[in-house]
């Protein structure tokens, strides 16, 4: 899988594709992420990317110009199966959403600045509008590494033990149960006896059990959703 990054502030990116998992998925040769700087496809010798907006109103909205020819660039290069604007009015960002876009080949991340792109950019361009949360972030780029951390970690081969994404809180809608390791016994802090037991019947039935108390209380949301739709 390859992602391309595209943003006016690229060293907001410099750290978290340089670590851990993703970073293993590169070496692996799994997945590759590209940043660019959309800067560099800006306008005369100011390299202008954003003017004000018709109408009037405060703040800058980013012009087409810059973003179609790097998008054009892109896809001159490699076929892409979405191009995807992060924006707080985009759909939320769910497990579900990851699983599906972990399936792609090539993906393109536009990351909005400033007041917001010309509505043209998203009609004409883009295919997929995602959102990770009901707050307002300073531009696009955090939630850019948040998808692509959360997408890149299913692909087949990045993680060490393939069961563990599985068995992630939200993959089967339900919150993962607690998890213990050594000593079984600390300042008098003890460890469920069941997961001593070596009764592996005992401890899924022990591990399901603790999901679904979990989801019940913790996220009731979830939960009645998922008795709804098995309903
Ligand atoms: Cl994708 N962008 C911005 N600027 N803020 C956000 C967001 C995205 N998702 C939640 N808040």
């Amino acid at each position: 899988m390859r992602i391309d990054i595209i943003t006016l502030m690229p060293a907001l990116l410099d750290g978290p594709f340089a670590h851990s998992i993703v970073k293993r998925a590169q070496e692996r040769g799994l997945a590759e992420v590209h940043v660019h700087d959309l800067r560099n496809y800006g306008l005369g010798k100011h390299k202008q990317v954003d003017d004000t907006q018709f109408g009037g109103g405060a703040g800058m909205v980013m012009m087409i110009e810059p973003i179609e020819r790097i998008i054009n660039e892109l896809k001159s290069k490699n076929e892409y199966d979405e191009v995807i604007f992060m924006t707080p009015d985009g759909e939320q960002f769910k497990q579900s959403i990851a699983n599906n876009l972990s399936l792609k080949t090539n993906l393109i991340l536009l990351c909005g600045h400033y007041k917001g792109i010309d509505e043209r950019i998203r009609t004409q361009f883009i295919t997929k509008e995602v959102s990770i949360g009901d707050y307002v972030l300073s531009g696009g780029e955090l939630a850019a590494a948040v998808v692509t951390d959360a997408v890149i970690r299913l692909i087949p081969g990045v993680l060490n033990d393939e069961t563990s994404a599985l068995s992630d809180s939200f993959q089967d809608d339900l919150l993962a149960p607690p998890v213990y390791t050594r000593p079984a016994e600390y300042r008098g802090w003890t460890v469920p006896e069941v997961l001593l037991s070596g009764n592996f019947k005992a401890i899924d039935k022990w591990r399901q059990e603790q999901a679904e108390s979990r989801t019940k209380s913790r996220r009731p949301d979830i939960w009645n959703k998922k008795d709804s739709s098995e309903g």
